[in-house]
């Protein structure tokens, strides 16, 4: 048994060796349930956090494919099916050259706190690839996407485990995969969420992280009086998340003056208004283009390089990429003024950042709280798909929102201290008890 909290770590820091965003998500999350698995001793005895920290499965693969100069490429695949306590395992795909096992390794992790947070049946898992989308044809990223699956589908299904998007994968990877599997296997099944909505995808899927991650930040505001209506709102990204975060934050009344890609940040000071981001949208998602081009259309500054947090904003929504704030940018947040960070991308604020945060005592959600919106909204489709059924617009709309509003409730339950609401410690919390019962029920396994 483990005496302290540094004591677990160099544990878990000896076996997972180079995994730093690994043993990061992971020291996060065991420094808030310290004291509450010191307080409910069945947890140690049965080995819940040792078990916790073991994936149940990681698959690695090689993926040729050849570019269209007829060149043979190889990529590295993996599916790292993390945890199946409370049901099958369920997570996004992510596509990026920076992919590694650490990384997949931290995704998959938070992902079982976070689908667990949902209140629906998902296990938790996240694979991907170190493939760069960036500047392939449509020839390629379908070549890439049919040799991922080829050799993934024999260990996916709707009732083992059931993938999705992430970064470097939207619904055009996901109906590149979709259309693999089914040729494979000859089946028409809820394999994999994210899909086009006439061949089984949901309604809202494509907004419901952006949606979601907006409508936990506007619970929070709600917790002091207050809401989106004249706030300036920093986003940072321009992917899928940015994009219907900026949409809802304009139709709650709010000005969103930043965006950003891997190359730099824009800021318009005169807001990104619907028109605006239409023209996000289509850049972004049709021309693949990068948002350099916007200060050349619409005028605002160009920070080439840089991230947005040097905007004077009252809420942050960071939406890119995991330690994209660190401790400089969230103090330049909170003294330019910022009450309220919600994290639509996972891990975002890296611990000496979120040390920041909760020392000013201001609002802050993480990722695996603020961000579930999306998965959420995947186990909706999950479930139209085993009842063939799809559910209206407003209908998922108002399940997400409800979903949203009882993970806050949760977070509340077990973050509040005085009149203050810990929301790292109340979702960690939260999301741990469930998966830890379901092994305890379930034996050694
Ligand atoms: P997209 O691929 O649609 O967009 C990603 C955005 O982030 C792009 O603007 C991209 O810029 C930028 N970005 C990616 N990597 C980096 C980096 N290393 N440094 C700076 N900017 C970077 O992905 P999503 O919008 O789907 O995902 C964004 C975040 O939200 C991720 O953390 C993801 O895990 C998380 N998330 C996504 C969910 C979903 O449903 N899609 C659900 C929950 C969380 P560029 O174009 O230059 O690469
Ligand atoms: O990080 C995430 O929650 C996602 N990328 C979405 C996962 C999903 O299965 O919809």
């Amino acid at each position: 048994m483990y005496k302290t909290i540094d004591a677990f770590m160099e544990t878990v820091i000896s076996k997972n060796p180079g995994q730093d965003e690994f043993h990061q998500a992971v020291r996060e999350v065991v420094e808030s349930i310290w004291e509450h698995l010191q307080d409910n001793p069945q947890y140690l005895h049965t080995k819940i956090l040792d078990r916790l920290i073991e994936p149940e499965r990681v698959i690695m693969f090689r993926v040729p494919w050849r570019d269209d100069q007829g060149m043979v490429q190889v990529n590295r695949g993996y599916r790292v099916e993390f945890n199946s306590a409370i049901g099958p395992y369920k997570g996004g795909l992510r596509f990026h050259p920076s992919v590694s096992l650490s990384i997949l390794k931290f995704l998959g992790f938070e992902q079982i706190f976070k689908n667990s947070l949902t209140t629906l049946p998902m296990g938790g898992g996240k694979g991907g690839s170190d493939f760069d989308p960036k500047g392939k044809s449509e020839n390629e990223v379908m070549s890439f996407c049919q040799s991922f699956m080829t050799e993934l589908n024999r260990h996916i299904g709707p009732v083992t485990d059931v993938p999705a998007g992430d970064i470097g994968v939207g619904g055009r990877e996901i109906g590149y995969m979709f259309g693999q599997y089914k040729r494979i296997r000859n089946e028409f099944t809820g394999v994999l969420t994210g899909k086009g909505l006439n061949w089984g995808g949901s309604l809202i899927r494509p907004e419901a992280t952006g949606y979601g991650c907006v409508y936990f930040a506007q619970k929070m505001l709600q917790t002091k009086g207050d809401s989106f209506k004249g706030k300036t709102v920093a986003v940072s990204g321009s992917g899928n998340v940015a994009q219907y975060t900026t949409e809802k934050v304009i139709e709650l009344g709010g000005k969103v003056v930043t965006l950003s890609d891997s190359s730099g940040s824009i800021y318009d000071s005169e807001g990104i208004d619907s028109e605006k981001l239409q023209w996000v949208m289509d850049l972004k998602n049709v021309r693949r283009g990068r948002m350099k081009e916007y200060t050349e259309k619409f005028g605002g500054e160009y920070w080439d390089g840089k991230r947005p947090w040097g905007a004077k904003c009252d809420v942050a929504l960071p939406s890119a990429t995991q330690n994209e704030i660190n401790k400089e940018d969230a103090e330049t947040l909170v003294k330019n003024g910022c009450i309220c960070v919600a994290e639509g991308a996972n891990m975002p604020s890296d611990p000496d950042a979120i040390d920041v945060f909760l020392g000013n005592k201001i609002l802050f959600g993480p990722g695996k709280a603020a961000n579930a919106g999306g998965v959420a909204v995947s186990g909706l489709e999950m479930s139209q798909n085993s009842i063939l059924m799809s559910w209206s617009r407003e209908e998922v709309d108002e399940k997400l929102k409800n979903i949203m509003s009882s993970i806050h409730d949760a977070c509340e339950k077990h973050g509040k201290d005085g009149d203050f609401i810990n929301y790292v410690k109340g979702a960690n919390i939260a999301g741990f008890i469930k998966i830890a019962d379901a092994m305890m029920d379930q034996g050694v396994v």
